[in-house]
């Protein structure tokens, strides 16, 4: 089962690493070849997945070496998932109990990964209820009354199956067989974590009068094996790397394409091919091209980091017997902050957004209320009649609606914008400039010109931005980096000061340097890491990641610049201008603007708006997998603009790709 591509997941990673170092660093004094009638027991490692070439993205869902091992009873098994595997590849290696079938297991209950949630029927499935709960031995733990490490092995005794949860690349599950006296045969080791039949390890318990395999032995084994997956893998994305193209009944055309590939012991985590050339209008069928793992196809890759298309319901709670607790957003899988409680993250198994992807676009707000909506953004309404000018428009993370903010507080929401109050009427100390809201907030939090923040509905509290400002604040944004300790955003000064708020991290700014026009507003790049800074004479300053894609700077303006906002893929940005003007930069197209239009009112921001939709779990279930998802395989966009367009599965970050539409 995949660790998960949502925000959470890096802490965890960490940790599983160093842990992983440490026993790495433990074991190289032990592996000696066993003789006949060994007196001690002796520990081999059997590798559990392996690293794949560089650059290459192949989780191997096999043990190595899978046969030719034979050992006594007595010795200890060192399970081991190598340090260089997939670190979105987790393994969960169990010893079967005798006599029960590769078959037998899978289709026990017990075992699923994805089973009905006992407490609210009719919800989505639950995740990693058995694998990942710390009631299973966790390798390493050290924990009393738990094994798994190597001072403390887990005893099979070969009367039920043993399983060794989660195991990220880097952790080690140490089994010490203890079966009755005299027992020889063979015990079974699969990865319930990958519930397909073949590949298993079968390790042959000999006679103690029996010579046992050689630790160097099993190492060339596995090599060889290795060899012979990794050709696997290679002609399994040979044969999916070409799109299969026929022709739709309007005359367009279809390609069909690969969300992965596999054979018989491996799956490639790569979306194949990676870049598609298609013609406006043509449509895409992605195809489940994996075995165990879910993928989805969601767009926009990588991009502005809303939730609303993640494979997860978000938040993610902790099962509990009297109802469920909020776990720890931040801590990651396995355990999601749930301690010993089971992690109940709801999958998004249907599509979610549609499915036409069209090139984005933006829409405009005037300081009258009025709302200019242009490409694909969609019109919710606006406002009118208002004694506060309006100072600033923000699209929700699901695309489907906005807000309106005014100088005086005001908030006004529209389409699936949710209102969580507002400042209208009540006690501020100076005008408000923005309204900042992350993907997964339950609230907003207003900035104000001098530093003063409010926060409604469940926003964090921020206090001031800076005790003394030398220039009053022109703006703030959401801060997107999925790795933020917690929420974080940016604001912005007249003078180009940028200031980092709550987790945000700084990355330089104008601030204290010469401008020849003052600092207007800001905008942050879609992984949150750099930000751009505009001037009113359309200067673009660029921090951290954020690329200069050009600027108006020095050009004639007809008037003043009021804004910028980026492109999903942060390869551009569009300017803003006083009169409804637009100018693009970057890989952002001109999509229309008010330019010349004879605004009565000035335009006062301009947001991005873009498709997003994502294709849902795609996944394969066999017949008799007692996994509740449904099984589902394919999946069908259409691009009716000229444009590129990142997309990536939600699950595995690595696998990416960019259809071109032209
Ligand atoms: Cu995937």
């Amino acid at each position: 089962m995949p660790a998960t591509a949502m925000r959470p997941k890096r802490p965890a990673l960490r940790r599983l690493v160093v842990v992983g170092s440490a026993l790495i660093l433990g074991l190289c004094v032990t592996l000696v070849p066993s003789p006949a009638r060994a007196a001690t027991a002796s520990t081999y490692v059997i590798g559990v997945g392996a690293a794949p070439p560089a650059g290459q993205n192949i989780e191997y869902d096999d043990f190595f070496p899978r046969t030719g091992i034979s050992v006594h009873n007595g010795d200890v098994l060192d399970l081991k998932v190598p340090s260089g595997a997939s670190t979105d590849d987790t393994h969960i290696p169990a010893l079967l109990a005798q006599g029960q079938t590769v078959q037998q297991a899978f289709a026990d209950p017990a075992n699923a990964l994805v089973v009905a949630d006992s407490d609210e029927p009719g919800s989505n499935p639950l995740q990693n209820i058995q694998a990942f709960s710390s009631t299973f031995p966790p390798a390493g733990s050290g924990a009393p009354g738990q094994c798994g490490d190597q001072t403390t092995p887990c005893v099979y005794d070969g009367t039920t199956l043993l399983n060794g949860g989660g195991q990220s690349p880097g952790s080690d599950f140490f089994v010490k067989l203890s079966l009755a006296s005299g027992f020889t045969g063979t015990v079974t080791v699969v990865d319930i974590g990958h519930p397909i039949s073949d590949p298993s390890a079968a390790i042959s318990v000999v006679a103690d009068s029996a010579s046992t395999t050689s630790q160097s032995a099993l190492d060339s084994a596995g090599a060889a094996q290795y060899q012979s997956d990794t050709a696997e893998a290679d002609s399994a994305i040979a044969a999916a790397s070409t799109p299969s193209v026929t022709t739709n009944a309007n005359g367009t055309h279809n390609h069909a394409v690969s969300v992965g590939a596999s054979s018989a012991h491996t799956e490639v985590m790569e979306m194949l091919p990676s870049t598609i050339h298609v013609s406006p209008g043509d449509t895409i069928t992605w195809k489940y091209g994996g075995t165990s793992d879910p993928h989805t196809v969601q767009f926009p890759g990588l991009g502005l980091q809303s939730v609303a298309v993640a494979p997860f319901a978000l938040p993610i709670s902790c099962e509990g017997t009297s109802g469920d607790t909020l776990g720890n957003q931040n801590a990651g899988p396995p355990t999601f902050g749930c301690g010993n409680a089971t992690p109940e993250a709801p999958l998004l198994v249907g599509a979610q957004g549609g499915s036409v992807i069209q090139a984005p676009a933006y829409r405009l707000a005037t300081a009258n209320g009025g709302v200019y909506d242009f490409g694909q953004a969609k019109s919710y309404g606006s406002s009118s009649g208002l004694r506060s000018p309006v100072v600033q428009v923000v699209t929700t993370g699901d695309q489907g609606g906005y807000w309106e903010i005014t100088a005086n507080g005001g908030v006004h929401a529209f389409g699936s914008a949710p209102f969580y109050g507002s400042m209208a009427g009540k006690a501020i100390t100076a005008p408000i400039v923005s309204l900042v809201t992350g993907p997964q907030s339950n609230g907003y939090v207003l900035v104000g010109s001098d530093g003063n923040t409010y926060s409604l509905g469940g926003a964090p509290q921020v206090g001031k931005v800076l005790p003394h400002l030398a220039s009053p604040l022109v703006g703030a944004v959401a801060d997107l980096n999925p790795n933020a300790n917690g929420p974080a955003a940016y604001a912005v000064s007249a003078g180009g000061g940028v200031f980092a708020v709550l987790a945000a991290i700084y990355y330089g700014s104008m601030g204290g340097k010469h401008l020849n026009s003052p600092m207007v507003g800001m905008a942050s790049t879609p992984d949150g890491a750099g930000y751009w800074e505009v001037a009113a004479d359309g200067g673009v300053f660029s921090f951290g990641d954020a690329g200069y894609y050009g600027s108006m700077g020095g050009k004639h303006l007809n008037s003043r610049i009021v804004g910028i906002t980026p492109t999903p893929d942060g390869g551009g940005y569009w300017l803003l201008a006083a009169d409804g003007g637009v100018f693009s930069f970057g890989d952002a197209t001109f999509a229309g603007s008010m330019g010349g239009k004879g605004l009565s009112s000035p335009a006062v921001g301009i947001s991005t708006a873009y498709s997003e939709a994502s294709s849902g779990v795609l996944i394969n279930v066999p017949a008799g997998n007692p996994n509740d998802l449904p099984s589902r395989t394919s999946y069908t966009f259409s691009f009716p603009d000229a444009g590129s367009y990142s997309f990536v599965c939600g699950f595995h970050q690595m696998m990416k790709g960019t259809v071109v539409v032209g």
